[in-house]
């Protein structure tokens, strides 16, 4: 049969680009990491956007209290760890883009479709969400439910991928004799690239399967580096390592990074006045704490973390009031639902619902004190939440009042 231009020209193209380090084994390899990398993004995303916008089924663990630190941690390096390995599948499959005609069939249609939404989905997933960490949010839409949405469309096109390429996958789950033979550069499944670059045959059993291993191992290398270098935002045994990550653990006032200051929430003059008091409301009675008021209330330490969704995340010993103390100070129930608002005056982190589960927990603190001293300005002074497995959005600074809803 004659071969049509666009064919002629594409099949070129592909012996252009033609590598015998290529394979369908090589790409269900890659796959199968990438899999277990976005699995573990995904359910530690649902984790963080479940707490920051509650479902009515919504779980509430308090304990142990690092555990939104560990989730966090593994979303975000799990992320940065996604970026080499899904730049390395899809230069693994590359050459699959320059097949004629681009869509053969309905499933081959499909196919294409599904593969084309994926990729551009993980792409912008894994790209704002890698400028996020930043601190960087340079697009017009709410980052948390793009990030949300994007994170099913991922799901579902990543699933009809798999379905169609089942046979592919099943096939080369275990490593096969006929993947250890020579080069065989992706075999039928790239067809047109076998004849280039290498000829099969005996004796060239070993450059393919190193070739294999060995860019394996350099994929391997590089998520490891980037991990190693960006993880100590979230690990502290790897903060000696890390390099590239925003925040280093440890700097800061009081040893403790700060995210928003209190100059850029513009709360300096209300957070420093002398007429600053906590105002609690029990539906129609308001009644109001001092600072020496709260101080004179029983104080308490607890070892807690700040673990902001961005990644980073630092232990620090707080001292304050427990909210459940206040409270029974104000003749509330115990274990009732509230909600806080902060000095500042507008933005995202003005207020915060916090539900019964940290309410009773006895760690929950309204925070007079970070590591032995008075709090900061830019960490929240006079007085700020910090409470149990809780992201950072939600341990407010800069209290003004808590309502008992
Ligand atoms: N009122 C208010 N509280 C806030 C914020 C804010 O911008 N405004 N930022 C939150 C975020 S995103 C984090 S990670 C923590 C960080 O606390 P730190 O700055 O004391 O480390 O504070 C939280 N509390
Ligand atoms: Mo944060």
């Amino acid at each position: 049969m004659k071969k049509s231009e666009p064919q002629r020209l594409t099949e070129a193209l592909a012996a252009k680009f033609a590598s015998p380090t290529r394979s369908t084994r090589l790409t269900v390899v890659l796959g199968r990491w990438l899999g277990i990398s976005f699995t573990i993004c995904f359910l530690t995303g649902l984790f963080s956007h479940g707490l920051q916008n509650p479902p009515s089924w919504m779980f509430f663990p308090t304990s142990p209290v690092w555990i939104y630190q560990l989730t966090q941690g593994l979303h975000v390096t799990f992320g940065i760890a996604s970026i080499p390995l899904l730049l390395a599948k899809l230069w693994s499959v590359f050459p699959e883009l320059l097949k004629w005609p681009p869509v053969k069939s309905l499933v081959h249609g499909l196919e294409r479709a599904s593969i084309a939404l994926f990729i551009a989905s993980s792409l912008l997933q894994l790209t704002t969400g890698l400028i996020n960490t930043y601190k960087w949010y340079p697009w017009p839409f709410p980052f948390r439910e793009t990030h949300y949405w994007l994170a099913w469309v991922i799901w579902g096109s990543l699933l009809l991928h798999i379905a169609v390429k089942l046979p592919a996958i099943a096939a080369h789950w275990r490593l096969r004799p006929a993947d250890r033979e020579a080069a065989a550069p992706a075999t039928a499944d790239v067809g047109g690239l076998t004849a280039v670059g290498h000829e099969p045959g005996a004796g060239n059993t070993a450059p393919g399967r190193w070739s294999r291993r060995a860019f394996l191992t350099g994929v391997a290398a590089a998520t490891g580096t980037v991990v190693v270098t960006t993880a100590g935002q979230s690990f502290s045994w790897l903060a000696p390592a890390n390099v590239f990550a925003p925040r280093k653990m440890g700097t800061g006032p009081q040893g403790v990074p700060v995210n928003r200051t209190a100059a850029d929430a513009k709360v300096i003059d209300q957070a420093k006045s002398a007429a600053w008091v906590l105002m609690v409301r029990s539906g129609s009675s308001n009644r109001s704490f001092t600072l020496a008021e709260l101080r004179a209330l029983p104080q308490h330490s607890h070892d807690l973390p700040i673990a902001c969704v961005e990644g980073w995340s630092q232990m620090a010993t707080w001292r304050g009031v427990r909210v459940r103390d206040l409270l029974a100070a104000v003749g509330a129930p115990a274990g009732s639902e509230l909600r806080f608002t902060s000095l500042e005056p507008e933005g995202a982190y003005r207020i915060m619902n916090m539900p019964a589960e940290y309410t009773q927990d006895e760690k929950t603190l309204v925070a007079l004190e970070l590591n032995g001293s008075e709090l900061d300005l830019d960490h929240g002074y006079p007085a700020r939440i910090i409470a149990p497995g809780r992201p950072g959005v939600l341990q407010t600074k800069w209290l003004q009042s808590v309502e008992i809803l």
